[in-house]
C-alpha cells in the first residue's frame, strides 16, 4: 500500500492529525492495534482548552461538542474549611470545556471513516526506513494479512506504550522522567454533579477532584498509593474518602451508582527529539503529564496542529523548514505544560513522608493563588491554555 502519511495510533493525536491532513487534501492511513469499541470506550481526559474546542470545530468535528460540551468559566481550589473560585474570563478572558475524551474520539473516528482508511485490530506494528525518503509502516491486519504501507512521512501517535518512540535510536533519544509516589483512583458515577465547576481539593488524607461528564454523570478522583488495587477500594470507601476530602460546611457530596473505577499512575515524561528522519512523534508517544493540570489531551492536540501545518507545507510546497522546526516548536510547549502539570500536582498532593513544613508550604501556595489576582492569573492562563504561538 502507498500513502502520503502513515499514522500509527487512533487516539486523539492520530485521529485529529488524519482529519487535519484530509482537510488539506493530503492522504493518510491510520493503523490501530485495538478495536473501535475499545478506543471509543477508554475513559481518559475530560477538560478541553478553548483553542482545542476551536480547532476541533474548525476541523469540522465539533458539532456534538458544541451541543453537548459544558463551558466552564472557572475551577475551585479547596483546602480544609475553604473553597475559592478561580475566575477564568476575569483573569485571562478564556474558558475551558468539559467533554469527555471518549466523545472526542467517537467524533474523530466517525470523521476518519468518511475520510480514508482506518485499520483497527492490527498487530506486529513496526516502523522501518525512517532515515530514507520512503519510510514504511509494516503490520499484520485484522485478517492476519501482512501489510507494508509505504509513506512519505510517518506520524507516531501510538501513545506511551507504542512502538514509534523506540524507532528513534536510543543513542539519539534523551528522556526526562519523574514518577510520582501516588496515583489517582477515578470513578464514573451516574449521579448529578454536586458542583457547577471542578473542585481540586488538598486534604491531609490526600488529593481529591470532583469533575463531571454531563448534568447526570460525575467523574471523581482520589489520590491513592500507587501500589493499591481497585479491589482495595469499595464504592463506599471511595465515596467516604471523597466526602471527607471535599467536606465544606453547607455543602453535600451526592453519591450514586459507580459505573467505572480505575487507577492511573502519575508520571511526568518527556522524550526528545520528537523527530527522526521522516518519523514524527505526537502526543503521549513523546510525553506524559500528570492529569492534575488537564493538559494531556490538549498537549496532543497542540502537537498535531503544528505537525499538520508542517506536513502540509512539505506535501504542497516541498518546504522542509517547518518539519525541521517541528521538534523544537512542539517541545517548547511540552515543557510549559510539563511544568504547569508538575506545579499543580506538587501543590495539591501530599507525598508519603510529607511533614508539617511541607503542608504549610502547600497551604501557603494555595492561599496565595486563591487570593492574589496576579498569581491566580498565572494558573488561569496555563489551565485554559496559552496561545499556540508561545
Ligand atoms: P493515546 O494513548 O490516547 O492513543 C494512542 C493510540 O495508539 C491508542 O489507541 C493505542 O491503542 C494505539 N497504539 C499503541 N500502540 C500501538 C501499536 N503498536 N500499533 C498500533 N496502534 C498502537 N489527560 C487529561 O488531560 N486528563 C485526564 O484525566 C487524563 N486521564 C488519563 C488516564 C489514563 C489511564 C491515561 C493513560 C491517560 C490519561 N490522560 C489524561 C492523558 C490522555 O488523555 C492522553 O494525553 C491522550 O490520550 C493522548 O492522546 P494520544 O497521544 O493520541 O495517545
Ligand atoms: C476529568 O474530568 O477526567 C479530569 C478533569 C480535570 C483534570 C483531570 C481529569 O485535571
Amino acid at each position: 500500500m502507498r500513502t502520503q502519511v502513515g499514522i500509527i495510533g487512533a487516539g486523539p493525536a492520530g485521529l485529529l492529525l488524519a482529519r487535519l491532513l484530509a482537510n488539506a487534501g493530503i492522504d493518510s492511513v491510520v493503523v490501530e492495534n485495538r478495536s473501535r469499541e475499545y478506543v471509543e470506550a477508554r475513559i481518559r481526559a475530560g477538560v478541553l482548552e478553548q483553542q482545542t474546542v476551536d480547532l476541533l470545530t474548525e476541523a469540522g468535528v465539533g458539532d456534538r461538542l458544541q451541543r453537548q460540551g459544558l463551558r466552564h468559566d472557572g475551577i475551585y481550589l479547596q483546602w480544609p474549611g475553604e473553597r475559592h473560585r478561580i475566575d477564568f474570563p476575569a483573569l485571562c478572558d478564556r474558558s475551558v470545556w468539559v467533554y469527555g475524551q471518549t466523545e472526542v474520539v467517537k467524533d474523530l473516528v466517525n470523521a476518519r471513516l468518511a475520510d480514508g482508511p482506518l485499520f483497527f485490530d492490527i498487530s506486529d506494528t513496526a516502523v522501518v526506513d525512517v532515515e530514507t525518503d520512503r519510510p514504511k509502516v509494516t503490520f499484520t491486519d485484522a485478517d492476519g494479512v501482512a501489510r507494508v504501507l509505504e509513506c512519505d512521512v510517518v506520524a507516531g501517535c501510538d501513545g506511551f506504550h507504542g512502538v514509534s518512540r523506540q524507532a528513534i535510536p536510543e543513542a539519539l533519544r534523551t528522556t526526562f522522567e519523574r514518577v510520582y509516589p501516588f496515583a489517582w483512583l477515578g470513578i464514573l458515577a451516574d449521579v448529578e454533579p454536586s458542583t457547577d465547576e471542578l473542585i481540586y481539593a488538598w486534604h491531609p488524607d490526600g488529593f481529591a477532584l470532583h469533575s463531571m461528564r454531563s448534568p447526570t454523570v460525575s467523574r471523581l478522583y482520589v489520590q491513592v498509593d500507587p501500589s493499591e488495587k481497585v479491589e482495595d477500594w469499595s464504592d463506599d470507601r471511595v465515596w467516604d474518602a471523597l466526602a471527607t476530602r471535599m467536606a465544606l460546611p453547607g455543602w453535600t457530596l451526592r453519591s450514586g451508582p459507580v459505573t467505572e473505577k480505575s487507577i492511573t499512575p502519575m508520571r511526568s515524561f518527556v522524550s526528545g527529539p520528537m523527530r527522526h528522519g521522516r518519523l514524527f512523534l505526537a502526543g503521549d508517544a513523546a510525553h506524559i503529564v500528570p492529569p492534575t493540570g488537564a493538559k494531556g489531551l490538549n498537549l496532543a492536540v497542540a502537537d498535531v496542529k503544528v505537525l499538520a501545518e508542517a506536513i502540509t507545507a512539505f506535501a504542497k510546497e516541498q518546504r522542509t523548514d517547518l518539519l525541521d522546526a517541528y521538534s523544537d516548536t512542539a517541545t517548547r510547549r511540552v515543557w510549559r505544560a510539563t511544568h504547569f502539570s508538575w506545579w499543580m500536582t506538587s501543590m495539591l498532593h501530599r507525598s508519603p513522608g510529607s511533614d508539617p513544613f511541607d503542608d504549610q508550604l502547600q497551604l501557603s501556595q494555595l492561599r496565595y493563588v486563591s487570593t492574589s489576582e496576579r498569581a491566580a492569573a498565572s494558573l488561569a492562563e496555563n489551565y485554559t491554555g496559552l496561545p499556540y504561538t508561545t
